[in-house]
């Protein structure tokens, strides 16, 4: 990469942390980017660009200094000592964030997991570590500052919230198995931040679930039943965003809620294309995959806010990724394509067939009433017992409702 490549990266790297920044509550007052071959392993900045930033923040009345890379616990405490003010990096931001937004107990619970695993190896010794993260972990006893007491009380918190995770990745799961077994297909949305997920959730939906300028609006997972014309029905869930650099304790610590995208039947990567820096946040939006476990789960690429690009550049995405969809989730352009195509991926798309049962079976009349349940039926024939019934099947459904009698037909027409 050339030099000004790298500075551009570097800006908007540094964009974006403003923007985190800001999710966070903080104002910017100033920014400032430093080159140099390799990180100083002591300040990770260089001697001489500590002493400037150290001068810029007393000029500009800076509290904290936000880096956006991840520092070693020995860089964050010369740098606080140095800078005499208090200092965070990238992952403290993004964790500082998610304990602000979570509202549930379960996102409670999963982003106190990521931060007190953030900051146990982060203990050394230092009397006012615990402190640092503010709320959340339960405030110290009298004549407890020793960094042993600490540190099992942080393993003993671990365990306990652990606990509660495991219990709530179980309760998941036995509901996920449940709708399975209802055959009603799931599909996940996914993508980056701001990308614009929950404006898409709720405009298939129907809801009104917050959607925000700001970066990780959304913690906690929605699902809701979307009903297609013709009886056609699926899941949709909305969940957390992603962001390069994700935390790996985050990662880790919602689990339980990722699990949701790594089992859904399809995915939709929704795609911000307005965005300068599109390329970048799918190449993160894949790592997240491949990390939750879910790069085997279909995808569709889904470019939102269509609205905000070129005519050229809607050309130069439809030639690049011909299978996509192109989308403006605000304004409800492409909405409809969006759900034919996941219609025919599903196999939700449907074909007319005629269907003879057998009424004295006990088993011809659970296929009648399943039919009844996932189909659009035409017509219903009752003559002694023999019941004749046309009906609009989805694709995916037509095998499971087999063979009845030697009259059937599979007219398609
Ligand atoms: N111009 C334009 N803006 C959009 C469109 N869709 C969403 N937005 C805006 O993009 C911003 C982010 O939208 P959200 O739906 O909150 O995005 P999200 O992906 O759910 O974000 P997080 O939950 O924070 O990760 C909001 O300001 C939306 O109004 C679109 O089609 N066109
Ligand atoms: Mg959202």
């Amino acid at each position: 990469m050339t030099g000004t490549a790298r500075r551009i990266e570097a800006d908007h790297s540094l964009d974006e942390l403003a923007g985190l920044a800001d999710a966070a509550g903080a104002s910017v007052a100033l920014r400032m980017l430093q080159e140099r071959p390799r990180p100083d392993p002591a300040t990770f900045i260089g001697s001489g660009k500590v002493t400037n930033l150290a001068a810029a923040c007393a000029e500009a009345d800076v509290d904290v200094v936000i880096f956006d890379n991840e520092l070693t616990p020995a860089q964050l405490r010369q740098l606080e000592e140095k800078l005499e003010r208090k200092v965070i990096d990238r992952t403290q931001l993004i964790l500082d964030i998610f304990s602000r937004r979570a509202r549930t107990r379960e996102g409670k619970w999963q982003v106190e997991l990521a931060q007190l695993k953030y900051m146990l190896p982060r203990l050394v010794g230092s009397s006012t570590a615990l402190s640092r993260l503010g709320g959340g972990i339960g405030t110290r006893g009298p004549g407890e500052t020793k960094l042993e007491t600490d540190r099992r009380r942080i393993r003993v918190r671990i365990q306990a919230i652990q606990k509660e995770i495991d219990q709530v990745r179980q309760r998941r799961t036995q509901l996920r198995e449940r709708r399975q077994k209802q055959s009603v297909p799931t599909v996940a949305l996914v993508g980056y931040t701001n990308a614009g997920k929950t404006t898409l959730f709720n405009r298939l939906t129907n809801e009104k679930a917050v959607a925000s300028d700001a970066l990780f609006v959304t913690l906690d997972p929605m699902i809701r039943q979307v009903h297609l014309p013709d009886r056609r029905e699926l899941l949709i869930s909305d969940t957390v965003g992603f962001i390069d650099r994700l935390p790996h304790a985050l990662v880790a610590a919602f689990r339980a809620t990722l699990e949701e995208v790594a089992e859904a039947e399809l995915a939709l990567h929704v795609i911000d294309a307005a965005s300068p820096d599109r390329e970048r946040h799918v190449a993160a939006v894949q790592r997240v995959l491949e990390e939750v476990g879910a790069v085997d789960v279909p995808l569709i690429d889904v470019y939102n806010k269509a609205d905000a690009i070129t005519p050229d550049e809607r050309r130069r995405i439809a030639e690049r990724d011909p299978g996509a969809a192109v989308i403006s989730a605000s304004t409800g352009e492409g909405i409809d394509e969006l759900i034919q195509m996941v219609a025919s991926r599903l196999a939700l798309d449907t074909r007319r067939i005629t269907i003879v049962f057998d009424s004295e079976k006990e088993f011809d009349r659970q296929q009648i009433a399943r039919l009844y349940r996932v189909a659009r039926v035409v017509s219903h024939v009752a003559t002694g017992g023999r019941v004749v019934i046309e009906a609009d099947v989805p694709r995916r459904f037509i095998e499971r409702l087999t063979t009845p009698g030697p009259e059937e037909s599979n007219d398609a027409s």
